[in-house]
């Protein structure tokens, strides 16, 4: 039973059963081949920044403990760590970039297929940046915002708007520690800058920037994403939908949307429903078009429209082992070269969009904002024209679809709890809810797929912890089970209690992975509405199956905003003492809060516990 020992997601077991006999390499072989893993990269302790090298240093204290240059392995695994962030802050950042380029666009009249949705939230932006509002119109409004808000990229202002929504004491600790973020895009070069040979070589001041990088992500382009995406397709709410292979249909063209932006895939939806374009599928012998998401695009497509989604990371190649899927739609980001190999041995096509994610040997019809409803019907189009390519003989679409529900953005939350974070905090006040902890994170074929993050929400909820998250974490959740309303019956009695009497489930799903800014804002409003720094508060982050550099950033925003965050598996520093005591130990007297290792889940579950009722032993609750 080897899929079982791959996955806990029952939906995907068949396809690997089915893919290990067909010969059909996934991430789980290409893991094997690799191992074993190169010891001085997982170390950190190799350095391939410039042409003297690559050089490694002697993990036993043997010679070399230098680089060609000089640099020790402090020196080296700091600059290889903050590397790994600043790619992550760049990737949410330009994809938050992006977004305000369509809304300034949509406001300007060059790609009239978006409007403004969230009107109230454009003019609550608008106030908070300080803009007029009375009397202007809502483009010239959401035209000054979006102008605004770029230029916050490469500001010479020297501060992010954003970056005021924190606490006075943690605004107050970052200024005086120097790490408060000048622009977006200032600290990513500034990070590049520094990892250059022969810059900044002291590990102290590297990871200190590192965390003003992060800060840069958070408080600047993942939140600037987040809000823009609000304002053009509309401020998430609670909805119901289904999530895992099974939400793909044997009769119906299926369409998979993956990847990270909703600018051209909210155009497919729109596509899908055209009257025209059904009337094909079904001419074709089709039923109709199914769309569904995967990943983050997935999660921003579920938050809004109710799109049910396929599944997560890992889940990438199997739909595509289905032999269901007519079309699978990508953006950027998380997407595996592989897919197209994948995709080669069924009748599947990989469709890329963006200018900057090219994968060769899928089909490239290039989105732009202007002609976004062109391209999404002909990529539909497309989808449905190679529906009677499927192999029937080589289907394998699992049963029983999991029911889900979705769109807690923290407007929804706080409509939810009447208007104010009041009950939230009195349910913690006085116990019924012991704390809170973020899950958010990917998958990684080192981790049995899936398990970890159930695993850890299981233990949590059931001990009065309520979980909120975000990114392929909460696909899992959705699919284990831990997000309908009747979900509430896993939690202990005071969790229990409390999402019984609001309706909502143990384990809230915020979005997709720039909606950490959700999470951000939330605990913020909660330290605001205590008079107390966000790490008082007994609230954790944890990314149990994380790969990705983009989870650098948001783990290192969240401990520099004062969120101790757990990690399930050891990012590339233990070849330098001195930095992991730093980022495991030090940061702590620093910016009160610090990351955590620990792979086993329950032991990290405890871990989580035992750090929240500190919190409430030292807040006297
Ligand atoms: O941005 S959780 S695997 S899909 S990086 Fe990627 Fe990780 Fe999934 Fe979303 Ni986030």
């Amino acid at each position: 039973k080897q899929a079982e020992n791959r996955s806990i997601d029952e939906s995907c077991q068949p396809i690997i059963e089915a893919g290990l006999k067909q010969g059909i390499e996934t991430a789980w072989e290409r893991l094997e081949k690799q191992k074993p893993q190169c010891g001085f990269g997982q170390l950190g302790i190799c350095c391939t920044n410039c042409d003297m090298g690559p050089c490694r240093i002697d993990p036993f204290g043997n010679d070399p403990q230098k680089g060609v240059c000089g640099a020790t392995a402090d020196t080296i695994v700091a600059r290889n760590l903050i590397r790994m962030l600043a790619t992550g802050a760049a990737a949410h950042s330009d994809h938050g970039r992006e977004i305000l380029e369509v809304l300034y666009e949509a406001a300007t009249d060059k790609a009239d297929a978006y409007t403004i949705t969230d009107v109230e939230k454009l003019k609550a932006l608008a106030d908070e940046y300080g803009l007029a509002t009375d009397g202007i119109s809502t483009k010239d409004l959401a035209k000054a915002l979006s102008l605004k808000i770029l230029e916050e990229f490469g500001t010479i202002k020297g501060k992010l708007q954003f970056y005021e929504r924190l606490p006075e004491k943690r605004k107050a600790l970052l200024n005086k520690l120097g790490i408060a973020p000048r622009s977006v895009d200032r600290e990513i070069v500034e990070t590049m800058h520094r990892v250059h040979m022969g810059v900044d070589n002291d590990y102290i001041n590297l990871l200190t920037h590192g965390l003003r990088t992060a800060l840069s992500d958070g408080w600047g382009g993942s939140m600037m994403a987040t809000e823009a995406s609000d304002v053009l397709f509309g401020t998430p709410s609670p909805l119901s939908s289904q999530v895992n292979l099974a939400v793909l249909k044997q009769d119906q063209v299926n369409i998979i949307l993956h990847g990270h932006n909703p600018i051209l895939s909210e155009m497919i939806v729109n596509a899908a429903m055209d009257k025209d374009a059904v009337a094909k599928a079904k001419a074709m012998g089709a039923t109709g078009i199914n769309l569904a998401g995967m990943c983050c695009t997935g999660n921003e497509l579920l938050m809004r429209r109710g799109v049910p989604i396929a599944g997560n990371m890992l889940n990438q190649e199997l739909a595509i082992m289905s032999g269901a899927v007519e079309a699978m739609v990508v953006d950027y980001q998380c997407i595996f070269p592989a897919i197209v190999d994948v995709a080669g041995c069924f009748h599947t096509q990989v469709i890329s969009t963006a200018s900057k994610a090219k994968f060769p040997g899928a089909t490239h019809m290039e989105f732009e904002p202007h002609s976004a409803v062109q391209t999404a019907a002909a990529i539909v189009d497309q989808a449905i024209e190679n529906f009677p390519n499927r192999k029937k003989d080589r289907l394998c679409i699992p049963n029983n679809p999991a029911d889900w529900t979705a769109g807690f953005s923290v407007e929804a939350l706080l409509k939810a709890l009447g208007g104010s974070t009041d009950p939230l905090l009195d349910a913690i006040k006085s116990g019924q809810i012991r704390g809170a902890v973020g899950i958010v994170g990917c998958n990684n074929p080192k981790v049995k797929h899936d398990f970890a993050h159930v695993r850890i929400m299981e233990r949590l909820i059931a001990d009065n912890v309520l979980v909120v998250g975000t990114g392929c974490a909460m696909i899992a959740a959705g699919k284990a089970g831990l997000m309908m309303p009747e979900s509430a019956e896993k939690a202990g009695p005071g969790l229990k209690a409390v999402c019984q009497a609001l309706g909502i489930p143990p384990v809230l799903h915020m979005g997709s992975c720039v909606d950490c800014s959700r999470i951000l804002v939330l605990v913020a409003a909660l330290a605001k509405a205590l008079d107390v720094d966000i790490s008082d508060l007994p609230v954790l982050g944890s990314a149990p199956e994380w790969y990705s550099e983009k989870a650098v950033s948001i783990g290192s925003y969240f401990v520099a905003s004062g969120v101790t965050v757990h990690l399930g598996l050891s990012p590339r520093i233990l070849g330098s003492k001195a930095v992991t005591s730093l980022l495991t130990q030090g940061l702590e007297s620093v910016v009160k809060a610090s990351f955590f290792v620990e792979t086993d889940p329950d032991k990290a579950a405890d871990a989580m516990i035992e750090k929240i009722d500190q919190k409430r032993k030292a807040l006297g609750i």
